[in-house]
């Protein structure tokens, strides 16, 4: 007899911006030959514990895999499993994914989640679900996070080559439910070619997740898929989810050459210095192939401030106004995310990345910004974790906690609450956001057109040329009225 294991997906975006969910998908993978796997994704229905109670019940599944990002999802995944776990006290109930790789401790002090899987899920995943299911001990799994007595954290499993991991299992969802329209087409869908990104930056929740390995699937696999994906669903635009897709350059051109003629726009994120180092015979490859847009994080207007994020590499402001230059060349749009108000002197690292985005807008008008805020991660070493903790900074110590609105603003990373940031400073980012992006409007809002952008452009125009962005409201105004969507809505 085949046993049910079933997957849900708490809600991470907003009603039909749904992407395909990448992290149960990929676990579900290495179980689908042997087990039937369903899933329930917070994005598509109203009330997902009442349709995970009737689907446990109707099944008779053992097994709840839950995947977990801080932030909307945790505020969903919170409720849902505690109302699942009284209605269904036997359905075991396992995390995995961001938030549980960094915060095992909070999520097994509560009584509704039993385990919890770090890292890298697939092999670990596997040997829990088989072991669940056959027999055999569940503590000794590598990866596992668990409940007896105290709390215990079991070593990490290797990781597995991405090529020797099966597909996802497209066939066991409705793929047509996932497929959007956006800048880069009218049927876009979602993919993710690697695993882990061989950097450290100590703002970044990565490096837990992966500890700075990188494994990427080879060019051929990538084109299989996206070719399968044309096949199937007629997809004319891609995003490409992971951490870093263009670490390794031969196989950037080798993918870039395998879909070239396919009508395929696509959007990956990277680094700035790796890209930089790229070839101008890779960047034509990339342009031929349908490359649209590529997010990358700046992060900072201050070389200082770089080297204290430990961005490493060869990063630095200057490869990043040599790189938006060079992007114009390619009609490839830089989108470029920032970390602002880092401690101590938040305000003062602000003021030094806003005259640095005035360059860069100046050399690139096209460039898109997206402006976080400093909201630290667990991660040994962190000198801005030091920092943060030195200037009153706590993490919450009940999952109740984190599910309140306050914490999840700071998982969104645009009005944290921490110690060190004040009313002034977020008002001061927020306002040259607005104004910013009126005097350039963004190339990848559809709904923005023609006058639209001209009116914005016009009547930001004194404020941009005075730096003055104090009280922004007629823009304010303006943008909600024509619906403005800023870039980072999407998530990254
Ligand atoms: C796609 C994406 C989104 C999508 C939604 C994804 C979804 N699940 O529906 C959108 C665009 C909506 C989104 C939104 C946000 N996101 Co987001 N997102 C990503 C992104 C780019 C890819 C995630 C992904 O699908 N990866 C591919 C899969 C296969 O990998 P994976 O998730 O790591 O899964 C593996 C393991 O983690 C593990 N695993 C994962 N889940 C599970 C579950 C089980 C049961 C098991 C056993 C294992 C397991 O096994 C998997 C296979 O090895 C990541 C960065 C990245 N590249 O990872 C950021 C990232 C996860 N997002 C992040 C953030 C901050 C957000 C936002 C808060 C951003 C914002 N300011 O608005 C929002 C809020 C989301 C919410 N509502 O809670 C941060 C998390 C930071 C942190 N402190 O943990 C990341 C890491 C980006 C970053 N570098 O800062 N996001
Ligand atoms: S910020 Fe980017 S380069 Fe740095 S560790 Fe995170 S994913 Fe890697």
């Amino acid at each position: 007899m085949r046993h049910t294991v079933l997957f849900y997906n708490p809600v991470s975006t907003s009603k039909g911006k749904q992407r395909l969910p990448l992290s149960i998908l990929s676990v579900a993978a290495v179980i689908a030959a042997d087990y039937d796997v369903e899933f329930i994704d917070g994005n598509l229905v109203d009330d997902p514990a009442a349709h995970i109670i009737d689907r446990a019940r109707a099944t008779k599944a053992k097994l709840l895999a839950v995947t977990v990002m801080p932030g909307p999802q945790l505020r969903q995944a919170v409720p849902v499993c505690k109302q699942v776990k009284a209605a269904l006290p036997d359905l075991t109930i396992l995390w995995g994914g961001y938030f549980p790789t960094q915060h095992q401790d909070v999520i097994l002090n509560s009584d509704y989640v039993d385990y919890v899987i770090q890292g890298q899920g697939e092999a670990p995943f596997r040997t829990f679900v088989d072991r669940l299911h056959s027999g055999g001990s569940l503590t000794d799994i590598p990866s596992l996070a668990y409940r007896n007595g105290g709390i215990h954290v079991n070593p990490r499993a290797p990781n597995v080559p991405m090529d020797n991991l099966p597909w996802m299992p497209y066939d066991r969802l409705d793929v047509s439910k996932y497929v959007g329209n956006s800048y880069l087409g009218t049927r876009v869908l979602n993919h993710n070619t690697s695993f882990g990104c061989p950097f450290a930056c100590n703002f970044c929740a990565v490096v837990a997740l992966s500890n700075r390995r990188w494994l990427p699937e080879s060019a051929q696999r990538v084109a299989d898929i996206v070719t399968h994906m044309q096949d199937r669903w007629q997809i004319n635009g891609l995003e490409f989810h992971d951490m870093d897709f263009f670490v390794k350059e031969g196989r950037t051109a080798e993918f870039a050459e395998r879909i070239t003629g396919k009508g395929i726009n696509w959007w990956g994120l990277g680094r700035v210095d790796t890209l930089m180092s790229y070839s101008d015979d890779t960047w034509s490859k990339m342009q031929r192939s349908g490359a649209k847009m590529i997010f990358m994080g700046a992060e900072s207007g201050s070389d200082e401030t770089l080297e204290r994020m430990n961005k490493g590499g060869h990063a630095s402001t200057d490869l990043t106004l040599a790189l938006v230059e060079r992007m114009k060349h390619y009609n490839i749009v830089p989108e470029l995310s920032f970390v602002l108000g880092n401690p101590p002197d938040p305000a003062e690292d602000i003021e030094q990345t806003i005259q640095f985005i005035r360059k860069l807008k100046r050399i690139n008008p096209a460039t898109e910004l997206v402006l976080y805020i400093y909201t630290p991660v667990p991660q040994e070493g962190s000198i801005l974790l030091d920092e943060a903790t030195k200037l009153g900074f706590r993490f919450p110590t009940t999952l109740d906690e984190w599910a309140s609105p306050e914490w999840a603003k700071f998982a969104m990373r645009r009005d944290p609450g921490t110690p060190w940031f004040r009313d002034t400073v977020r008002s001061r980012v927020r306002n040259f956001e607005s104004v910013i992006n009126a005097y350039y409007p963004t190339v990848t809002d559809m709904r923005l057109q023609g006058q639209w952008k001209r009116w914005l452009n016009l009547l930001s125009g004194w404020r941009y040329r005075l730096e003055f962005y104090d009280w922004p409201y007629e823009l304010k105004a303006l943008q909600r009225l024509v619906h403005y969507r800023r870039p980072e809505t999407t998530g990254f």
